[in-house]
C-alpha cells in the first residue's frame, strides 16, 4: 500500500469509532470512502449490524461485492450518519465535493443524516475554499444557458475563472442522475454561502458542491497521525 492509500485507510478505520450496531448509514464515493467500505467490511464480517445508503452506483457495487447490506433512502428517508470523502474542507467544516462526479446523491445523503463525518487525508484542509474547481451539476437542457448565467452570478459577486464542460474522453461526463457538470475554477471563494444561494437560485443548476452546514466532523489522516476537527 503506497502511502496516500495508508492515510486514506487511517482515516476511514477512525472513523468507524462512530459507528454504532444498528445504525443506518450513509456511505460515500471516492477512494477515501472505498477505503472506508472495506474496513467497514471487515466489522460487517465480524458481526457489526447496519444498513448502507450508498451515494453512488460505484459504491454500491463495492458494497455488494464485499456483502456489505444495503437499502435506499426511499426505504430508509431518515439516517443516523454519513461518511464521506471530500476535495476541500475548511477550518469551518465547509466542503467542496463532487470531483467524483457524486455531488447530488452525497448531497441528498447527507442532508438525510443526522451527522456527517468527512474522511480525508490532511492535504484536503484548505484555510478558504476554491483552489479545487466548484463542481456544479447542470441539466441538459439548456446547459449553455445555466452556463453563462453562472458565468454572469459569479461576476457579479467579483469571481471568474473558467467554466468547463466535465468530458468522460470525447463525451461529455454524465452523472448517475443523468445530469452534466461544469468545473467552475474560481479560485478562492470568500463568501461561500452568497456563492451557493446564487448558484442555486439559477434555473437549470440541479446542485453544487459546495457542502455547508452538513459536516458535524472532518477526520484528516497524515502521517503523524490522524487530527479530529469539529
Ligand atoms: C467524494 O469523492 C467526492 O465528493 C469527492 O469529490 C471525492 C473525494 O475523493 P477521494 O477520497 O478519492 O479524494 O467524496
Amino acid at each position: 500500500m503506497n502511502d496516500a492509500a495508508r492515510l486514506k485507510e487511517d482515516a476511514a478505520r477512525h472513523a468507524l469509532d462512530y459507528v454504532e450496531d444498528g445504525m443506518r448509514l450513509g456511505i460515500g464515493s471516492g477512494s477515501t470512502a472505498e477505503a472506508f467500505v472495506r474496513v467497514l467490511a471487515e466489522r460487517v464480517a465480524a458481526g457489526l449490524q447496519l444498513v448502507g445508503v450508498p451515494t453512488s452506483e460505484r459504491t454500491a457495487s463495492l458494497c455488494r461485492e464485499l456483502n456489505v447490506p444495503l437499502s435506499t433512502l426511499e426505504e430508509l428517508p431518515e439516517l443516523d450518519l454519513a461518511i464521506d470523502g471530500a476535495d476541500e474542507v475548511d477550518p469551518q467544516l465547509r466542503l467542496i465535493k463532487g470531483g467524483g462526479g457524486a455531488l447530488l446523491r452525497e448531497k441528498i445523503v447527507a442532508a438525510a443524516s443526522a451527522r456527517m463525518i468527512v474522511i480525508a487525508d490532511s492535504s484536503k484542509l484548505v484555510d478558504t475554499l476554491g483552489a479545487f474547481p466548484l463542481p456544479i451539476e447542470v441539466n441538459g437542457f439548456g446547459a449553455v444557458t445555466t452556463y453563462l448565467a453562472i458565468e454572469r452570478a459569479a461576476s457579479m459577486m467579483g469571481l471568474s475563472g473558467a467554466l468547463t464542460l466535465r468530458k468522460n474522453g470525447d463525451a461529455p461526463f454524465i452523472t448517475d442522475g443523468g445530469h452534466l457538470i461544469i468545473d467552475a475554477s474560481f479560485g478562492r471563494i470568500p463568501d461561500p454561502e452568497a456563492l451557493s444561494a446564487a448558484i442555486h437560485a439559477i434555473p437549470g443548476v440541479v446542485e453544487h458542491g459546495l457542502f455547508l452546514g452538513l459536516a458535524n466532523m472532518a477526520i484528516l489522516a497524515d502521517p503523524e497521525g490522524v487530527k479530529v476537527l469539529n
